[in-house]
């Protein structure tokens, strides 16, 4: 009888599981945001986050991620393996309630920071309901364990198949993702690096290796300095001032770790983590960390008597943000995540602890080391005395619009609709370009702005040079909403911004240029999803009457195999197709005002690319290692990356 009732719980778990693994696979992005490129990255991120919080448990020291030659990815790690023994209520393998069970989480013990908002802690078995197969491997009391799955059910037992030595522990979890439900199943290499370096720098304990069996590339990440080394990374284009000052402190069992440098750059560069997570829109932790900064600073210039009377400034939160580089990284037990991404941290116990964190051992790090003091407060005197000028700039500028409300550029051809619902700006690259995008559009919702040339590097500008930049500013009163702290993105008087540059190095230095205006004066239409990249063709096949466009390499390629296979395309023994005309665009003043129309602006038929925070912030930072003060980190950078050189995003 007893088993009896067994196997009827059995079969109810069974069918719960399926479930569980139905409205995953029914609603992928509820579980990881979307099922395009992103979400498909973010599947190794949710296996290696496991492999992480093994190495914050002080069991693991080493992560392994590999593209495998068949597109699959493999996981590694030397944690003690995710147990195997029956679990006592759903009566199966461990290993098999972790694996196919929707937020088994895995762990059992309360010990651990666990990720509970945004797309992160969803779990194992999300990815693996979402992998066409996947197969892990676990070393434990001297044996090894494994077992398959397809889309998330099991099709073998956890199974015993080999002895190893009783002190080899880990998990290795391989997968394969399911192309009937991302958009893409193909893994980028720097995507899944540019993470692996940011964990490795938050962890500092562990070391990331990752490799990509089909390209042949390799890095390994280990960072002794931690967040120190992050912020050395960050500045390494910057002029600094100071060694970086590190502090760390525990409270009410949330640790605080941050690590700052002053640059003399313009603009501030803070990156904060909860629980490993980039925290974009903040928080209180980053709150935390400003006030105190703020206050102590303001305190110990106060004390040491290091601004004039004769300037008569008052230092504000502003003045010692200017040019500051940090990274403030926590681990709170239950984070709540709010804020429109998902990524603001909302747990207001964190302020104070990290407030007072900062507070206690700053002080103490300016009495010991007094000329870092000085040079720090120097530097935000200045930051002090060009934001009185740059107001001043501003209220002219201000002054100018009101009496002159209508005051468009020039070079704008508006378009009719004025409900920004339903309109969509192009700024583009080139006046010839922007001649054939001005008669190629609809003007009823289209308005195209042509850009010449390139735009100021804001990175590298005060704010009223910014302002006076003729193209920053046909940009700013074209979309109408204001600049940096006043900027409104529900003012904007378009509902979409679509970045259209040529498909060379130059357009993609522009494109580049642009996100970083809009990431450091315009954030919120990116947070909001207003900003857009235009996707034009690079090749125009002709064959006959006919005309295919390709967006790249491996497109121009399929079309000419499919003309082959359909029209009997013959290929001359060099190995170029016979009787058909390929075009390479150099750029889209090639294009006439139809095809641009037809292939980059009709909404019907166009691409186009939704940037986001991380893209945008990735642009930020190709763009101080393309065009900041150094050469070294520049030359090192298009060595390293040449294939990369056109930023993608
Ligand atoms: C549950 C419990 C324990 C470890 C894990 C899960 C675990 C999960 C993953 C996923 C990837 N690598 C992992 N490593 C470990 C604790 C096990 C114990 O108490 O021995």
């Amino acid at each position: 009888m007893a088993s009896e009732k067994v196997q009827k719980e059995y079969s109810a778990k069974n069918i719960n599981v399926l479930k569980g693994l139905e409205a995953v696979r029914k609603r992928p992005a509820m579980y990881i945001g979307d099922v395009g490129p992103r979400g498909l990255h973010h599947l190794v991120n949710e296996v290696v986050d496991n492999s992480i919080d093994e190495a914050l448990a002080g069991y693991n020291d080493k992560i392994i991620v590999t593209i495998n030659k068949d597109g699959s990815v493999t996981v590694e790690d030397f944690g003690r393996g995710i147990p195997v023994d029956i679990h006592p209520i759903e009566k199966v393998s461990a290993l098999q309630v972790v694996m196919t069970v929707l937020h088994a989480g895995g762990k059992f013990d309360k010990n651990s920071y666990k990720v509970s908002g945004g797309l992160h802690g969803v779990g194992v078995s999300v990815v693996n309901a979402l992998s066409e197969w996947m197969k892990v491997e676990v070393k434990r009391d001297g044996k090894k364990y494994q077992q398959e799955y397809r889309r998330g059910i099991p099709v073998t037992e956890v199974e015993e198949v080999g002895k190893v030595k009783k002190d080899e522990t880990g998990t290795k979890i391989t997968f394969m993702p399911d192309g009937e439900i991302f958009t893409t199943t193909k893994f980028k290499f720097e995507t899944l690096a540019e993470r692996m370096r940011e964990l490795a720098y938050l962890n500092k304990t562990v070391t990331i290796i990752i490799k990509d069996e089909i390209e042949g590339d390799e890095e390994t990440y280990h960072f002794k300095g931690g967040i120190i080394e992050f912020v050395k990374y960050l500045n390494e284009s910057r002029e600094t001032y100071h060694k970086v000052i590190y502090i760390e402190g525990e409270k009410d069992d949330t640790p605080v770790e941050v690590a700052f440098q002053y640059s003399s750059a313009y603009s501030e560069n803070v990156f904060s983590y909860v629980n490993n997570i980039n925290t974009h829109e903040g928080g209180t932790h980053l709150s935390g960390f400003r006030t105190a900064l703020t206050r102590t600073l303001n305190s110990y210039a106060a004390k040491n008597n290091l601004i004039k009377d004769s300037k008569k400034i008052t230092l504000t939160g502003d003045d010692f943000r200017e040019g500051l580089t940090a990274v403030i990284s926590v681990k709170v037990f239950e984070p709540q995540f709010e804020g429109q991404t998902k990524t603001k941290l909302g747990n207001s116990e964190v302020k104070s602890i990290v407030e007072s964190i900062v507070g206690e051992k700053l002080g103490e790090y300016l009495e010991e080391n007094p000329g870092v003091g000085k040079k720090i407060i120097e530097k935000c005197t200045r930051a002090a005395e060009a934001r009185l000028a740059a107001r001043k700039a501003r209220d002219l500028v201000r002054r100018k619009n009101a009496l002159d409300t209508l005051h468009l550029p020039g070079k704008l051809a508006d378009c009719s609709i004025s409900d920004p619902e339903h309109t969509e700006i192009y700024i583009v690259e080139g006046d010839s370009a922007g001649g054939s995008a001005k008669q190629g559009r609809d003007r009823r919702f289209q308005a195209i702005l042509p850009l010449k040339g390139k735009i100021l590097n804001v990175e590298k500008a005060k704010f009223n040079k910014i302002l006076e930049n003729n193209e920053i500013k046909a940009i700013i009163s074209a979309i109408g909403a204001g600049i940096g702290n006043d900027f409104d993105a529900e003012k904007a008087r378009y509902g979409k911004v679509i970045i259209m540059t040529d498909a060379d190095v130059d357009g993609s230095h522009i494109r580049t240029l642009l996100l970083t205006f809009f990431y450091r004066y315009m954030k919120s239409l990116i947070t909001t999803g207003r900003i857009y990249i235009a996707q034009p063709p690079l090749y125009k096949i002709k064959k006959g009457k006919t005309i295919f466009y390709a967006f790249d390499d491996d497109e121009r390629t399929s079309v000419i195999n499919q003309l082959k296979k359909d029209k009997g395309l013959q290929i001359a023994e060099d190995g170029t197709p016979k009787g058909v005309n390929i075009q390479r665009y150099k750029g889209l003043g090639e294009m006439n005002p139809e095809q641009l129309w037809e292939t980059t602006m009709n909404p019907e038929t166009r691409t186009v690319l939704q940037v986001n925070l991380e893209s945008a912030a990735a642009a930020d930072k190709i763009f101080e290692t393309l065009m900041g003060d150094d050469v070294e980190p520049r030359r090192n950078f298009i060595q390293k990356h040449a294939k990369y050189a056109n930023i993608d995003v």
